[in-house]
């Protein structure tokens, strides 16, 4: 069952007992989108996402068509459904435009679901072998929490662009990227009081383990109305907090986002940058909304987190918020919802040592939400 590690001995712990889940990276993150081609062009043009890959009619699929970027580590996938009805249609009626796969880059897709079915995961898809003149592709799959799934893929005899059944997306237009290179950590939103249902499933038919960091936000309930727990694979490289709403002075922000998104879901996704200056200053250029925080934020901030490297006045300027831990410090801002639901938002995210993710900021970010819940009026 869960066993408790702190971040700092999380390489040691788990690769000395059987890891039957060895994760090599997220391999991509599919949204379900009303329309992937407008889509695809957000995360072009205002994230500097590179053109990768494309399926539909011209490709040969008759009932959906899928767009793929990259920024350095980074994969998106966007698909709509060309045709009414059907699993595509019926996931964005219920939800809007979110995230319907979480996949996980590994050796073995085939035992990668023959361990995590056997441990009491729901099928998704079964192993599946696709080829294509550039090479061979396994894939299989299982349910999470809400709608959402995770696909296992192991890509170690492919070369092509993507995936079998793609093909290279040459599109003339590019855009500079924007800095981002992979993906820290992806949360999820559960209901009320299945916080720990998941991170069961997370332990139990994954094989992770609960991250014990600075800061556990079981113990910090005053502003939070929500309730947290992190979970990592053992080496580290996937961390899934997962939320759920609680009781507090104000309307959750997870019970509006289970509201808007009809159920768990992926809440946010944190992006890793080497320099969050430049990555924040060229988003806001080219339109991407961010919390803000009161500028008296930064008249105490150097107070709690001492000394950093960077100076104080463009992260004011452009709302970053700090935090540090016992390995470090980190550097981290929020957008705003990205779709018209209130539901997903992206999150920014320098680590600079610190292995946490960002308790001493949670104040002032739970406040900055509750101001959009309130103009909203869902509070
Ligand atoms: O991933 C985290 O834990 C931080 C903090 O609704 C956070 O990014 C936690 C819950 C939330 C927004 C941010
Ligand atoms: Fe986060």
């Amino acid at each position: 069952m869960s066993t408790n590690i702190t971040s700092q001995n999380l390489e040691k712990i788990i690769p000395d007992a059987e890891d039957f889940l060895p994760l090599l990276g997220t391999d991509y993150v599919e949204l379900y989108v009303g329309n992937a081609k407008q889509a695809a062009y957000y995360y072009q043009t205002a994230w500097g996402f590179q053109p990768i890959a494309y399926a539909g009619l011209e490709t040969g699929l008759k009932d959906r068509v899928s767009y793929v970027l990259r920024q350095d580590k980074i994969t998106l996938v966007l698909t709509s459904p060309l045709q009414p009805d059907g699993e595509i249609n019926k996931h964005i009626n219920a939800h809007g435009d979110g995230v319907k796969v979480v996949a996980l880059w590994v050796d073995d897709a085939t035992k990668s679901y023959e361990e995590t079915t056997k441990r009491g995961a729901e099928s998704y898809i079964k192993p599946t072998t696709k080829e294509d003149k550039d090479g061979t592709v396994v894939f299989s799959g299982i349910h999470t929490y809400g709608e959402t799934v995770h696909i296992f893929v192991e890509r170690k005899n492919y070369n092509g662009a993507f995936l079998p059944g793609y093909k290279a997306w040459d599109k003339p237009y590019t855009t500079k990227d924007t800095g981002l290179k992979y993906i820290d950590h992806m949360v999820g939103n559960v209901g009320w009081n299945e916080m720990n249902k998941w991170c069961e499933f997370y332990a139990k038919v994954m094989g992770f383990a609960q991250l014990v960091s600075f800061d556990d936000k079981d113990i910090s309930t005053e502003y939070t109305a929500l309730m947290s727990k992190v979970m990592s694979n053992g080496n580290g490289r996937i961390k899934f907090p997962i939320n759920e709403p609680a009781e507090g002075r104000k309307k959750s922000q997870i019970e509006e986002y289970i509201d808007f998104y009809n159920g768990a879901g992926v809440q946010h996704m944190a992006l890793a940058t080497d320099n969050i200056i430049e990555t924040v200053s060229s988003l806001q250029d080219r339109g991407v909304e961010f919390l803000t925080v009161p500028a008296t934020y930064y008249e105490t901030v150097l107070d709690r987190v001492g000394e950093i490297d960077e100076d104080l006045e463009p992260l004011k300027e452009l709302g970053i918020l700090i935090d540090r831990d016992d390995e470090g410090y980190l550097l981290q801002i929020f957008t705003k919802p990205v779709l018209d639901r209130p539901t997903m938002f992206f999150e920014i995210i320098q680590r600079k040592g610190a292995q946490s993710f960002g308790k001493g900021n949670f104040k002032a970010l739970f406040e900055a939400i509750e101001r959009e819940q309130e103009q909203r009026g869902t509070l």
